[in-house]
């Protein structure tokens, strides 16, 4: 069976994880930490996670492994049919990873490791986070879903990159840089779905087993 590899606290593990109780893939979940052992990097090649484990063998990139669960899963597609539709839809994946959240990462370990970023990082990351956040606004539709009126890969990224970008931002600013989106309410709604549901929920007790693991270590 297809394993879901990784921890129910990644940003990038929850949105594969999202898409596969959406498509109702039947699925296992194998813990793994991003622990740099030999072992995971022979899985994984930059030790990060998630990743497949498939018959054929390992899928790692969470968009890669996104769209190779709507090549081998078609029956409940989470892309238009539509090409170009389909394209807005990866558009807003892309932008929601590669301007927003891999943008705001770089303060995570500030935000929420309690480590420290330099103010130099802090100052640059702002600007940026500001300007896409505008680009971002422009794109998105929140008509209910991110992409318009149906549900679409692009929810399950937003589901858990927009409120990290809002959190983060949050707690090192002091000001939400999407507070001009209707983020809450969008997240409030999807969150009422039962897969975002075991999502949220899974991820709330592998928070307590990473904090209880912290502990120990
Ligand atoms: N581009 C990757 C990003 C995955 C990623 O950054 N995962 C984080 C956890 S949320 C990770 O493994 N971090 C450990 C590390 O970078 O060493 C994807 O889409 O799968």
């Amino acid at each position: 069976m297809l394993k879901l590899c990784g921890f129910a606290v990644s940003n990038y593990y929850n949105k594969v994880k999202f898409a596969l109780l959406e498509k109702g893939v039947a699925f296992e979940e194998k813990l793994v930490w991003t622990d740099r052992s030999p072992d995971l990097l022979e899985r994984s090649p930059l030790g990060k996670v998630p990743f497949f484990e498939t018959d054929q063998g390992i899928i790692c990139e969470s968009q890669v492994m996104m769209e190779y669960l709507e090549d081998a899963y078609p029956e409940k597609p989470l892309l238009p049919s539509d090409p170009f539709a389909a394209a807005k839809v990866r558009e807003l994946v892309a932008f929601m990873e590669l301007h927003l959240e891999l943008v705001a990462r770089e303060l995570y370990a500030e935000a929420f490791f309690g480590g420290k970023v330099s103010d130099e990082v802090k100052e640059r990351t702002q600007k940026l986070l500001k300007r896409n956040a505008k680009g971002f606004a422009r794109l998105a539709k929140f008509s209910p879903f991110v992409a318009g009126a149906d549900f679409t890969m692009a929810d399950c990224a937003g589901l858990v990159h927009l409120p990290l970008v809002s959190m983060a931002s949050k707690a090192i600013y002091g000001e939400d840089v999407l507070a001009d989106l209707p983020v809450r309410e969008y997240t409030k709604m999807l969150g009422e779905r039962s897969a975002a549901q075991r999502v949220n929920a899974d991820r709330k007790a592998n928070q307590e087993l990473m904090a209880a693991r912290k502990k120990g270590a």
